[in-house]
């Protein structure tokens, strides 16, 4: 999967515009391969950006679809959510690339033999298709020893109100509480509804999973090869205390994350790993 066909990226924070057959547009930047903007055909802005948002070298841009990769949260000695998300990378040439997808890559050899000692190629598909968008994430080992990962698709969701807001899919699903110190719990819940902050890490999630809101259509967030689900809502104090997010942003914001967290991937030389996360409007 190492790639040759790359095109420079002259401006690291000059978009990719999609366009879908149905009308929709997408959002793509370079940096951290981050779709910022999801809009259906209806008209609709489907991913949440924050007014706030910073689009500068070594900031998260908080919105939209981070991609967290080789270390979700601080789960090891890396900076929080690991280093893609704050990566230049390339797009892969337009000849591969249709007007409503696009394909970016980042590669490293030994990035920074101290930060993360590691040979590997990363490809980043973004498709959007009828009422939906489809990302696809694929970590190459191109070194000579195996590593290991934590990865996400951190997806912001956007909504109208988050008190309106429920979820379902999780029911019966083991979860991690990190607003709650990490606690471990089972949820019995048939929708969850957001009344605060909230911050769970869901293991062996296999079901689709359903955000519902009042005169809304229901999205639909489908993964593949990623096997735990984060859904974070900072809450009101919270979402103050950061400072790239609008004020009040947390009511129109909620993460629904693909996510592989419990069981790190392993992944041999010559080896790759795929994870996708579908967002599909019903
Ligand atoms: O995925 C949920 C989470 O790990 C939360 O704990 C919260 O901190 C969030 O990610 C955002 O992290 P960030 O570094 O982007 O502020």
């Amino acid at each position: 999967m190492l790639r040759n066909n790359m095109m420079s990226s002259k401006n690291t924070f000059k978009p990719v515009l999609l366009n879908g057959a149905d009308g929709a547009s997408a959002k793509v930047y370079p940096y951290g391969a981050h779709v910022t903007n999801w809009c259906t055909a209806d008209g609709i802005e489907r991913l949440f950006l924050s007014e706030r948002a910073e689009f500068k070298h070594g900031m998260a841009v908080r919105g939209g679809v981070p991609i967290i990769f080789p270390q979700f949260a601080d789960l090891g000695s890396l900076a929080k959510h690991g280093l893609a998300r704050t990566a230049c990378w390339q797009q892969v040439s337009a000849a591969e690339c249709g007007l409503s997808s696009v394909t970016f890559c980042w590669q490293e050899d030994r990035l920074g033999q101290e930060i993360w000692p590691h040979s590997f190629a990363a490809d980043y598909q973004v498709e959007l298709g009828i009422d939906s968008l489809k990302l696809i994430l694929s970590i190459y080992n191109a070194g000579k020893q195996s590593f290991s990962f934590t990865a996400a698709l951190h997806t912001y969701l956007r909504v109208d109100e988050i008190a309106h807001v429920s979820v379902s899919g999780l029911q019966g699903m083991r979860y991690r509480d990190s607003a709650l110190g990490g606690t471990a719990e089972v949820d019995s819940d048939s929708a969850l509804v957001i009344t605060g902050e909230l911050d769970r890490i869901y293991f062996g999630t296999t079901k689709p999973i359903q955000v519902m809101q009042v005169n809304q259509r229901t999205v639909e967030c489908i993964a593949d090869g990623f096997k735990d689900t984060v859904i974070w809502n900072p809450g009101p104090d919270k979402s103050a205390a950061l400072p790239d997010m609008q004020s009040e942003g947390f009511r129109h914001m909620l993460c629904v994350e693909a996510a592989i967290i419990e069981s790190p991937v392993m992944l041999s030389p010559g080896m790759t790993w795929t994870g996708s996360q579908l967002l599909q409007l019903r």
